[in-house]
């Protein structure tokens, strides 16, 4: 095979890394290899087809490889408005309020729906029209839905679960794939492959001039954020997380030298000024320190005025780290404290101690972090009680003490239930999922599922939710997001997680765990929270 076009699937505009680093890869090892990246996401909808269509008669592919990285509308988090609408669709009290809901959650499934059709339209197409090339597809919605994925696809797309250098270069020198993650479906009957060793990352690193040749819309990316991986695999076992599952519990670390590397070229040739480390986790671990903090040095070293932010483990934050990211630009940061309370981030298997979670914060703040904090909550996990829901308003407190009211920015981010991980194994045990249910598949019941908020304290949560949320007008708060979350001054809506920003502009999770202290000491004044003694960490998220 001498030619690949990989087709970025269409999601919210986010630089995508994933197939910069594919056609990186087999350009090294395969330099007579034609390839040609298109980003769909950068056309509107109707234009879309005839993107693929132009690409493919244009460049005549011997493999199309799509990548597709984002299926989730209805995100479990109140900065998106689908859960709203879902909140006041089950829980609201007023019945106008529930019919509106009820319009607007058939929109957004109406949404939801035609954007997998047309996701899968595409392959569809160069099926139908250029028969003569191989389809193969990947990316991180491809691997958390990969079962039933499969199944809508044209027959003989080869899928690959997880990374995907070495699966593209065995499928271009025609070997066999029985050592790699692949999913293939032969009539009825599907296939598959187990990974053997994970592929080792020293030598990966970007070679911007050619990557800028083969894709010329990199432009639309001058002034976004950049992704940039230091490391593959997280040790650890949170059981609502995707993660490890994507990327392997194995962590394979890139030499600081090639990370800081790409970093150089990105800010040299392209003006790039924020990146994000789009590692599962930064710190993954001590053993994950000496490589952190060279590339931290380096980034100090080479003067790159850059703004950074990427998943970060702030239990595992020390002084010496925290000085060194606030040196090195650390912009806004994403924390999934999860729960102020010890026992549900046990029973979760989240691996930190909310003690270390705070020294972290504290190490930021007497470091001179001035950036904000958005404080992740998934209230209402299994082992939750109403004390518990009072240790997670007492955890903010507490945060928000060490850094400051005016930095930290509670979310609400419920448990959203993923296959493939340990908390769908167990709701499956415990029969509150059924054996055999399509993840994919939305209906109210499920999305009541899926969105995991169950009785007996789901409605006070649902309460306090509801109120902040009208009330969210008057706590809006206009400071501008940086990093990772903002967007261009330009273009609004430019960027990744822009749904967050509704969610911390509004600042509406603070009066939402306000409201729902103020709801439980109402109802039993004696509750008083224990704030538990060997308490928090941080973590990631996901
Ligand atoms: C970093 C990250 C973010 C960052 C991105 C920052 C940035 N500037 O890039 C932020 C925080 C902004 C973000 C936001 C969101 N994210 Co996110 N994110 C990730 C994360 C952790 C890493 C993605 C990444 O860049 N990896 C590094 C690159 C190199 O890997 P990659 O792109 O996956 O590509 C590799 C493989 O997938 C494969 N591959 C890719 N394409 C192809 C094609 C072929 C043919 C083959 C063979 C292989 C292949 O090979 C590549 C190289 O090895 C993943 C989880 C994970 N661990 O993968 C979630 C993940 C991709 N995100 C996810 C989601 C849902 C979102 C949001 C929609 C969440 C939300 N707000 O509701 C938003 C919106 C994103 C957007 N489009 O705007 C989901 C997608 C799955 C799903 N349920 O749809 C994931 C998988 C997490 C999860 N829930 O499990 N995200
Ligand atoms: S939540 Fe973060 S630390 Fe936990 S398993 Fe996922 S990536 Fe790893």
């Amino acid at each position: 095979m001498n030619s690949i076009l990989y087709i970025f699937l269409p999601c919210k505009k986010v630089y995508p890394i994933g197939v910069t680093y594919l056609a990186d890869f087999i350009h090294r090892r395969k330099p007579d290899v034609r390839q040609r990246i298109l980003d769909l996401s950068l056309y509107p909808d109707t234009q879309r087809i005839n993107a693929v269509r132009d690409a493919a008669t244009e460049f005549k592919p011997d493999l199309v490889c799509f990548s597709w990285r984002d299926i989730q509308i209805f995100s479990p988090h109140e900065g998106d408005s689908s859960l709203e609408h879902a909140f006041n669709f089950y829980f609201a009290s007023n019945p106008i309020k529930r019919i509106a809901a009820s319009f607007a959650g058939v929109q957004q499934l109406y949404r939801y729906y035609s954007h997998i059709r047309a996701a899968l339209s595409y392959p569809w197409l160069i099926a139908k029209e250029f028969p003569k090339s191989q389809i193969m597809i990947g990316g991180g919605a491809f691997t958390a839905f990969a079962d039933q994925l499969i199944l809508k696809l044209p027959e003989g797309t080869i899928g690959i679960l997880g990374e995907g250098e070495d699966a593209i270069l065995k499928v271009i020198e025609g070997q066999s794939l029985e050592k790699e993650r692949y999913i293939l479906r032969e009539g009825k009957t599907i296939r598959k492959g187990q990974q053997g060793s994970p592929a080792l990352l020293d030598a990966l690193t970007v070679d911007l001039p050619y990557l800028t040749s083969i894709f010329p819309q990199h432009r639309e990316y001058l002034g976004e954020s950049i992704g940039v991986q230091s490391k593959r695999g997280c040790p650890y076992d949170c059981a609502f997380c995707l993660y490890p599952y994507i990327e392997g519990k194995r962590v394979r670390y890139r030499p600081p030298s090639m990370v800081v590397k790409d970093i150089s070229q990105h800010y040299h040739q392209w003006g790039a000024r924020r990146f994000w480390f789009t590692d599962a986790q930064f710190i993954t671990g001590k053993e994950a320190y000496p490589q952190c903090i060279e590339i931290l040095e380096r980034i100090l070293a080479e003067k790159l005025e850059i703004e950074w932010s990427g998943y970060i483990r702030t239990s595992l934050i020390t002084p010496e780290l925290a000085k060194l990211m606030v040196r090195s630009g650390v912009g806004d940061l994403e924390v999934a404290i999860t729960s102020g309370s010890q026992v549900v981030l046990n029973d979760l298997h989240m691996g930190f101690k909310l003690e270390r979670l705070y020294d972290g914060c504290r190490y930021l703040a007497e470091a001179g972090f001035k950036g904000k904090v958005i404080l992740n909550y998934s209230l209402n996990s299994p082992k939750e009680t109403e004390e518990s829901l009072l240790q997670s308003v007492e955890s903010y407190k507490m945060v928000a003490s060490i850094l400051g009211e005016e930095r930290v920015f509670p979310l609400m981010f419920f448990l959203g239930i993923q296959p493939n991980t340990d908390l769908e194994a167990r709701l499956l045990e415990e029969g509150y999922l059924s054996a055999g249910y399509n993840p994919l598949m939305l209906t109210p019941t499920s999305i009541r599922k899926l969105l995991y908020n169950p009785a007996p304290l789901n409605s006070f949560i649902a309460k306090a939710c509801l109120r902040a949320w009208e009330r969210k007008e008057g706590s809006r708060d206009p400071r501008k997001w940086t990093g990772s979350l903002s967007q261009t001054p330009k273009e609004s809506g430019a960027y990744a997680d822009q749904n967050l920003i509704r969610g911390i502009e509004g600042n509406s999770g603070r009066d939402a765990l306000l409201s729902l202290e103020e709801i439980l000491r109402s109802r039993r004044p004696a509750l008083s929270p224990t704030p538990s003694v060997e308490n928090p960490h941080v973590t990631s998220t996901g």
